[in-house]
């Protein structure tokens, strides 16, 4: 502590600072900016002003014959006591968890026959891909949904949610939420029910809202012409799946490739069925059927069929498109900005 003179004296300087003290008249510049808690900007402007959208996150794949062992050694070593939910997150090479991209989170979900992933609420979004299994559910505020091979079961905000399993074998499906949203928004939190399932009836998965059964989004994507179609998974009054993260899934006949697409939205990617490659910002990563991958924001992108398959090859995707243009951050390469301006 120093006395009433030398506090006197030190906030004097502050108001009244001598110049002229260093040779060097920037740095005592900034030495008198950080007494006062400022920084100058000039000397970031480029870092916080970039001229092209930068993502820290870097494109990458998560083959599932590599994830799925230790996962389902997991289903052995990691109770359902142990983990609320037993999950290996897709981690980005380039960050760390939550991050997939530097907006969404990727992870796989196991579940084991008679187990509950107990009943809990929270404030992130999220939603399902079904992988494999059979007799697996999840109850969302009441309603249980059983899983099927290829449906997309979504958990809306603050909804309470309970996931199981009956009959023999893993239930495994992809999870995505938009986790990394709350790295900068401290407005996440979960609150646990006081049994560890909600008390639910059953519903159709056909009618039901929050679900999307594989098999009339693959309907909807043969009943469109040409060699490539891509489906929005869209609420009945054609809204988005939620203000946060949309879908969509994509068709693609052997041998066929889709068009380039470089925007700044980022996207989770699930090989549905098939296998080929996706060139990404000059990398060509080659995929297939279980794999996930991810492509960051303004990473240029295009998906390629393999050739000499049987069957098209059927894509499922999550991101962030909702979220980015309620914020007016959406961008797409070769769109004139001037239209969107005037959205
Ligand atoms: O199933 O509720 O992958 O709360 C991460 C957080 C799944 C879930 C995740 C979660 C859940």
């Amino acid at each position: 502590m120093g006395s009433l003179g030398d506090v006197t004296e030190r906030i004097s300087e502050l108001v009244n600072p001598k110049w002229g003290q260093k040779a060097d008249a920037n740095e005592e510049l900034v030495d008198s900016a950080l007494k006062v808690n400022t920084k100058p900007l000039w000397a970031q402007m480029a870092k916080l002003n970039p001229p092209a959208p930068n993502p820290k996150c870097v494109p990458f794949i998560w083959r599932y014959d590599e994830v799925k062992p230790t996962l389902l050694r997991a289903g052995e070593v990691v109770s359902e006591q142990q983990a609320e939910r037993r999950v290996l997150m897709l981690v980005n090479p380039a960050r760390d968890a939550p991050f997939t991209t530097d907006t969404l989170y990727a992870g796989l979900q196991l579940v084991m026959p008679n187990e509950t992933a107990r009943a809990h609420r929270h404030t992130a979004f999220a939603m399902r891909f079904i992988i494999e299994g059979q007799g697996g559910f999840t109850a969302v505020h009441g309603k249980r949904i059983g899983m099927q091979r290829g449906d997309v079961i979504l958990t809306p905000t603050w909804n309470w949610h309970d996931h199981g399993k009956d009959g023999s074998g893993p239930m495994i499906w992809l999870d995505g939420l938009d986790l990394p949203n709350f790295q900068h928004f401290p407005v996440h939190f979960v609150e646990h029910f006081a049994q560890p399932r909600y008390p639910a009836d059953d519903v159709d998965s056909t009618t039901s809202p929050i679900v999307f059964p594989w098999s009339a989004m693959q309907a909807k994507l043969d009943a469109q012409p040409g060699d490539w179609a891509s489906e929005d998974y869209l609420k009945a009054d054609g809204r988005e799946v939620s203000r946060i993260l949309g879908g969509s899934a994509e068709r693609l006949n052997p041998g066929a490739t889709s068009p380039a697409v470089r925007e700044t939205a980022s996207s989770v990617y699930h090989v549905v069925s098939g296998h080929g490659h996706s060139d990404i910002n000059g990398q060509r990563i080659a995929w297939k059927q279980g794999d996930t991958f991810c492509i960051p924001s303004w990473n240029q992108y295009q998906h390629t069929a393999a050739d000499g398959l049987s069957e098209p090859v059927y894509l499922y995707k999550f991101h962030d498109k909702p979220m980015l243009k309620a914020l007016g951050f959406y961008r797409v390469e070769g769109v004139d900005v001037e239209t969107l301006v005037s959205n």
